[in-house]
């Protein structure tokens, strides 16, 4: 151990002092250092998407893209570009939970060979406003209200719905987050989404706009909100410690790159406006076409160094990409690099996480923490003095050059209203998703509105947003609320709206569709791989059948834990002794994706357990397939699970041995979710 001067350490345990029991000497410079050190260890939270998780990889191209960008990681088939990809909540603090309903941030840094180019997505495709300067009052009033810093990470408050209620082009995106794709149930599982229209410049000079889409290899699945709710205090780490653990044991987290690309000549031919981010461009009318992938497949060596440093800037492109007028885009364009300066400093491009590969040439000098010793007495262009020193490169092919868009305008502080269409969107999501999706998301908006103090909030909602999204979605909350629709509709306050007439070439109502089954998340995923099952077990438990789950689960890659009593090691009908993954007290059910109760003596023993019967009920509330072997079949009647009628839908739940019982919860495991359960009467 050494100071941070080099100096080898005798102690660092002792603080030196003026005899033993005496007062510390201010000359102890290793005290000092040790403590200053630890005093300065803090840097401003991001001031949203402060809670985040990163993990390292590649992106590879499918194909060689060169028609349509000369964007370095498209140049050619099978090239691989490095990348740095960090997850986040965006309310939250840094400290806070993994789960709460909140849209997640997914911003992929990739090292170009051409420099650093950054993806900054979210999870959801869509965003709550469409113009830049109302993002500080969207983050204030989602954020903790300042009076009482209550509620933290959450929406469910009277100061997010207020605001939403009087800026109707959050509804597009309240649906989307009010939805199960709120609660995603893991990094690996969520879809990312470039957001904004972005361009893809050909070498030429050629010009079109594109969608960024991440498409998840192993599905998009979500949790259920009851169960949300309890990860977020039985496990708070939930998400960051799946997408660690599963790359320690190699089951890499993938996704493929899918575009969206409409030539320069349709920008017109849609019913929204492209450069509106409260659209999505449904799949429907414009294919994603897939162009690559990307692989995380190693976890950061510290946190604080990678992650936390990681300094993501929407700015940061690279030939080949280039920006539209999305206004949201173009404040984003700002904000990003201001913030990096007030977070990190100056000299943020040169820490090891953020610097590009290619080697950096400016005569850009000086400021705090300066890493680079910058030789010679040259720092300004042109010059002969110098020598070899950076020379801008107007002739170089593979510089970087802003598109040439024709821009012609009169300075004007309004929204066109080609921006002004809240509903028909919102409207398009709500008719796409199956009924469990309806459902839930009803429950979410009635949930989030009975926590709102003053009254007046949820009125407002209703009568400005819900009734003009869908009759169904307004009865069904009202339902739930106690609200009186007319009453809502005679009281609210109307939202303060600048518009002025669109051109005319702006939208015309031609290109729609009334729903795109694209976002519905009701969908079969295939393979199993990385999927959590429980095996509730303990002394005596049947070793054969514990042996049939492990072999035929573990070969299709899923993850078995065996929780029992207590830890340690428990011996099965066969005399072997198993290893206790768990004891029951640290296995909350939330954390796993579904659950194996093997017969033998174990099981009479669980059945008569409130712990193995809670988790049992709590798995069929939220919906996981589970199977019951042998004596293991007492616990269905034990945890009052409701048994279907006859010729009732698939509910998940299978009584029998394997390798029947396998195959029931792997096609379980693909479905995700049993939501046409009946769960009302079950006590979870
Ligand atoms: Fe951000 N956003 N944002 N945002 N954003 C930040 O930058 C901002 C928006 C997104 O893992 C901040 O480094 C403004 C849309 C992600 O480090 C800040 C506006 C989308 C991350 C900022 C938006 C995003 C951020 C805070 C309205 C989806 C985390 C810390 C114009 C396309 C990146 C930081 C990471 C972070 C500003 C809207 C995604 C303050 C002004 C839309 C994924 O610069």
């Amino acid at each position: 151990m050494t100071s941070n001067q080099g100096l080898k350490i005798s102690d660092d345990q002792n603080s030196e002092k003026a005899g033993v029991r005496g007062g510390s000497l201010l000359e102890d410079f290793l005290l000092r250092e040790k403590i200053t050190a630890f005093d300065h260890e803090r840097i401003p939270e991001r001031v949203v998407h402060a809670r985040g998780a990163g993990a390292h990889g590649y992106f590879e191209a499918y194909e060689d893209l060169s028609a349509l960008t000369m964007a370095a990681p498209f140049s050619e088939k099978g090239k691989r570009t490095p990348v740095f990809t960090r997850f986040s909540t965006v309310a939250g603090s840094r400290g806070s939970a993994d789960t709460p309903r909140d849209v997640r941030g997914f911003a992929v840094k990739f090292y170009t060979d051409a420099g650093v180019w950054d993806l900054v997505g979210n999870h959801i495709p869509v965003f709550f406003i469409n113009d830049a300067i109302k993002f500080p009052d969207l983050i204030h009033a989602v954020k903790p209200e300042p009076h009482v810093e209550i509620p933290q990470a959450a929406s469910a408050h009277d100061t997010f719905w207020d605001f939403a209620s009087l800026s109707p082009e959050v509804s597009h995106m309240i649906m989307w987050v009010m939805s199960d794709r709120g609660l995603p149930r893991s990094f690996a599982n969520m879809e990312g989404f470039g957001v904004h229209t972005w361009r893809l410049v050909d070498a030429k000079g050629g010009s079109r706009f594109v969608k960024f889409h991440w498409k998840p290899v192993k599905g998009v699945q979500s949790q259920v909100w009851d169960e949300a709710q309890k990860t977020a205090g039985k496990d708070a780490d939930y998400q960051r410690r799946d997408m660690f653990e599963s790359i320690e044991r190699g089951d890499f987290l993938e996704w493929d790159l899918g575009i969206q690309v409409v030539e320069e000549k349709d920008e017109f031919a849609f019913d929204f406006d492209l450069l509106d981010d409260t659209k999505l461009i449904p799949e429907e009318l414009v294919p994603v076409r897939i162009v690559g992938k990307m692989v995380l497949n190693r976890n950061p060596d510290n946190y604080f160094a990678e992650t936390e440093q990681v300094a993501f800037c929407v700015s940061h492109v690279v030939p080949g990409i280039d920006f539209t007028n999305d206004p949201m885009l173009q404040g984003r364009l700002h904000s990003y690099l201001d913030t990096q300066l007030r977070r990190i400093g100056p000299n943020f491009a040169e820490l090891p996480i953020n610097r590009p590969l290619n080697p950096v040439s400016n005569n850009r000098r000086d400021g705090f923490a300066k890493n680079t010793i910058n030789k010679g007495r040259v720092a300004y262009f042109p010059s002969a003095l110098g020598g070899v020193h950076p020379m801008h490169q107007p002739q170089a092919v593979d510089a970087f050059r802003s598109y040439a868009e024709k821009v012609d305008g009169h300075k004007i502080r309004a929204r066109s209203t080609s921006f002004t269409d809240y509903f028909t969107q919102a409207t398009m999501f709500f008719n796409s998703l199956a009924d469990w999706e309806k459902k839930h998301l009803i429950e979410a908006i009635a949930f989030e509105l009975n926590q709102c103090e003053t009254k007046a909030v949820p009125k407002a909602v209703m009568a400005n947003l819900l009734v003009n999204i869908h009759p169904e979605l307004a009865a069904g909350v009202a339902e739930q609320t106690g609200l009186d629709i007319e009453e809502c509709k005679r009281v609210a306050p109307k939202p303060v709206v600048t518009e002025v007439a669109a051109p005319k070439e702006m939208p015309s109502g031609r290109l729609k569709v009334e729903r795109s089954p694209a976002l519905s998340m009701d969908k079969v995923t295939k393979g199993i791989k990385g999927r959590k099952i429980a095996v509730l077990a303990g002394e005596g438990v049947d070793g054969e059948q514990l042996g049939a789950l492990r072999s035929a689960l573990e070969a299709q890659g899923a993850v078995i834990e065996v929780i029992a009593d207590r830890g340690g090691t428990i011996t099965c009908s066969l005399g072997k002794s198993v290893k206790v993954d768990r004891p029951a007290v640290n296995a909350p059910s939330v954390i796993y994706d579904a659950v194996a109760v093997p017969g033998g003596k174990s099981a009479e023993k669980l059945a008569k357990t409130g712990l193995a019967l809670a988790f049992v009920a709590e798995a069929f509330k939220h919906g996981k397939p589970l199977v019951f072997m042998g004596e293991g079949q007492a616990l269905i009647a034990k945890a009052h699970l409701p048994v279907p009628a006859a010729g009732a839908p698939e509910q998940g739940v299978t009584a029998g041995t394997a390798p029947a019982a396998v195959a029931a919860l792997v096609t379980g495991l693909e479905k995700h979710r049993y939501h046409n359960r009946d769960i009302e009467a079950v006590a979870a």
